[in-house]
């Protein structure tokens, strides 16, 4: 039976977050909107046009469609000016050996993030060889809940999305995962993601033999 690993970018592999934070806060600031850092977590797994517009609907604050699309390109720009300061430092603690562990033991990785940004990321922080496929917010049409990107990279992959794990820090993420029917473990406070099949604070806490269980774990 073949098993596979999925992983979202932001928050598993990466602490972008804090990145996203600073950039969505300059816009709202031009726009005179308040933006704390607890609405930055209702953001995590939210693709980057749904931001935006939760951003201006907490600000009661609407638009023109131009102004919109060039605030999302300022916004990037900032952001990516965060990102290509980025190097091996910024990987999440943990990660990269266990996908050291995983190319040992031969299951296929794949990514499954909502960020269009996600392969640059990767190639800043060296881990782009790990995975056998990437699927990103280029690739889908609809966001997570919806478990499109999650499925792309099991049809990428070859496997039941059954046998797909998938590692996840948003709310969101772990829906999707679950009703794709896929085995979804939550990284990060477990009252938050509790709707997921296993959780963990991070990948420090992974050692060999949960992982086993989570590998020959059926749904
Ligand atoms: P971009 P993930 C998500 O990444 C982030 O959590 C979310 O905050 C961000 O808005 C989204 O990517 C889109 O990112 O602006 O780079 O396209 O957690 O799905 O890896
Ligand atoms: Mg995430």
């Amino acid at each position: 039976m073949k098993k596979a690993f999925i992983f979202d970018l932001d928050g598993v592999i990466v602490d972008t977050a804090k990145f996203h934070f600073l950039a969505w806060k300059n816009l709202a600031e031009s726009l005179d909107i308040s933006f704390s850092k607890s609405q930055n977590e209702e953001l995590k797994g939210v693709s980057r046009v749904e931001s935006l517009h939760k951003i201006l609907k907490w600000g009661n604050t609407s638009i023109s469609d131009e102004k919109f699309e060039k605030l999302m390109a300022s916004k990037n720009e900032e952001y990516l000016a965060y990102v290509n300061q980025m190097t091996k430092e910024d990987i999440l603690p943990g990660v990269e050996e266990l996908l050291v562990y995983l190319k040992e033991n031969k299951p296929p990785i794949a990514l499954g993030s909502a960020s269009k940004n996600a392969r640059r990321i990767l190639d800043k922080v060296g881990l782009a060889a790990y995975f056998e496929a990437i699927v990103d917010g280029n690739e889908v049409a609809k966001a997570k809940p919806n478990p499109e990107v999650f499925l792309k990279g099991c049809e990428l992959l070859g496997v039941e999305p059954s046998h797909a794990i998938v590692f996840e820090d948003s709310v969101a993420g772990i829906e999707a995962a679950n009703a794709a029917n896929m085995i979804s473990v939550g990284i990060g406070d477990k009252r938050i993601l509790s709707e997921a099949d296993f959780n963990f604070e991070g990948f420090t806490e992974l050692k060999p033999d949960q992982f086993e269980i989570l590998i020959n774990f059926n749904k």
